[in-house]
């Protein structure tokens, strides 16, 4: 049995006893990848460290969030200086105005912004806000994303759900399922068709821009301007999911990176500064219908808008608009990219390598991943082999074949220099 050391199999066996699958999040619970996880102690920077003193680089960066590593010292000082002055209010204050503003910002088609306090929040908050705009009922959706655990996401939905077998959760009623209408990714006369045979009755469609969930899957070239225009010609909200790409793209997410404008965004992650924020926005004709205000389209929340976490995000998003962050995110990326194609070709090896910006995945599979189905052709059984490789020689990356690495902008010039290493050696040792 795979494992990392006994205090953490100890600890973890005890978590077992009190939270399902000793995890908070079924992704973190190594299903796919058997073995006991790594309890982790602390994260410094880009490396993290487990209860056995192991250390690691990391690659998952609490799946997408600390694109500035674990506990950069200017978003500590904002957490313990917001820490000092209370830590919540459940009323208005200036942090939540500050982070939103730097938010519409940097994002130009969100006119208004409201705080939530995940990626799951802000994606079934933009879709009841799509639906009860337009007054339409049904989504259209792609197979393979995640949009979090909402229950019109559960239909055929990627990430944990895809790692571990269960693309269809139960506990969703079938009145609800049914008005989730799933196609393809990068499929456009799949959406075509959902359109026309659903005429006027899509309130919305909803896209990762960069798929990240089923591993890292880009938009075909015109994907994302053709969805556009099907979203224009239907009436349609076109609701763009950039919890992952949101800020790690570029300072505008994939809509500035692609140059499409979508209606809404939803985001999360590294909005939070690895606290937990989410948010939706988009166009004001739209956010002017959330209650309080028009049609009062009714979402709340206790802790939105959370001083600790406002502050934290505000800080990382300030430091991502400072010169030079986005080039050293790419080059990192490129580096790792290359190191891995040269790794695969010195080893006669010809498996896929995505990557969109700082977003990368290797798939198992000498096919072309352009969405679910492609995707679901890699050898998890020798992913799983490479996986424990890797960590074994202190690279930690997710534990599925269907998510993406993360690379941060203080992984150093050695991280990947030593990343590459133990990428080679792993590969040489399962085949
Ligand atoms: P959260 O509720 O986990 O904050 O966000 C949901 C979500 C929404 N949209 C996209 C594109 C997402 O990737 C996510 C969450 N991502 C997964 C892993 N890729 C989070 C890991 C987990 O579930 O523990």
């Amino acid at each position: 049995m795979e494992h990392t050391g006994p205090k953490s199999i100890e600890a973890f066996s005890t978590a077992q006893q009190y939270i399902p699958g000793g995890v908070n999040s079924p992704a973190r619970a190594f299903g796919a990848v058997g073995g006991n996880p790594p309890v982790i102690s602390h994260g410094r920077g880009a490396h993290l460290f487990d209860l056995d003193g192991n250390e690691y680089i990391d690659y998952v960066c609490s799946w997408g969030p600390l694109v500035f590593g674990h506990a950069h010292p200017r978003v500590v000082q904002a957490v313990q200086e917001a820490c000092l002055l209370g830590t919540s209010f459940g009323a208005p204050t200036q942090a939540e105005t500050a982070l939103a503003r730097q938010i519409v910002q940097m994002v130009p088609s969100v006119e208004m912004v409201r705080m939530v306090n995940s990626g799951t929040e802000a994606t079934m908050s933009a879709v009841r806000v799509a639906r009860g705009f337009t007054g339409r009922d049904k989504i259209l959706k792609f197979e393979g994303c995640w949009h979090g655990h909402g229950d019109s996401f559960l239909i055929k939905a990627g990430s944990s759900a895809l790692t571990l077998g269960a693309p269809d959760s139960p506990g969703i009623p079938q009145a609800i399922a049914a008005l989730s209408i799933t196609v393809p990714y990068n499929d456009l006369s799949a959406v075509q068709e959902a359109l026309r045979q659903n005429p006027g009755q899509i309130a919305a469609i909803i896209v990762e821009p960069v798929a990240g969930n089923m591993g890292t899957v880009p938009p075909r070239a015109g994907f994302l301007q053709q969805l556009r225009q099907l979203a224009d010609q239907d009436g349609c909200v076109l609701i763009f999911d950039e919890v992952i790409t949101g800020f790690r793209l570029s300072a505008g997410g994939a809509q500035e990176y692609f140059g499409v404008t979508p209606d809404m965004t939803c985001l999360g992650k590294i909005v939070g500064g690895g606290l937990p924020v989410g948010a939706y926005g988009g166009k004001r004709q739209i956010m002017e219908q959330v209650s309080p205000l028009g049609k009062k389209i009714s979402q709340a929340g206790t802790l939105s808008g959370n001083p600790l976490a406002m502050k934290a995000g505000l800080v990382q998003l300030q430091m991502l608009s400072e010169p030079g962050v986005y080039a050293r995110l790419e080059q990192l990326s490129q580096n790792l990219e290359a190191g891995m194609a040269e790794n695969l070709k010195k080893l006669g090896l010809r498996y896929t390598l995505n990557r969109v910006g700082s977003m990368l995945c290797m798939f198992f599979t000498e096919t072309q991943v352009v969405d679910y189905a492609t995707a679901c052709t890699a050898d998890t059984a020798r992913f799983r082999r490479f996986f424990w490789e890797l960590l074994k020689r202190g690279v930690y990356m997710a534990p599925s074949q269907f998510e993406c690495l993360f690379p941060s902008a203080v992984h150093s010039d050695g991280d990947v220099e030593r990343t590459l290493r133990a990428h080679y050696e792993a590969l040489k040792a399962i085949h």
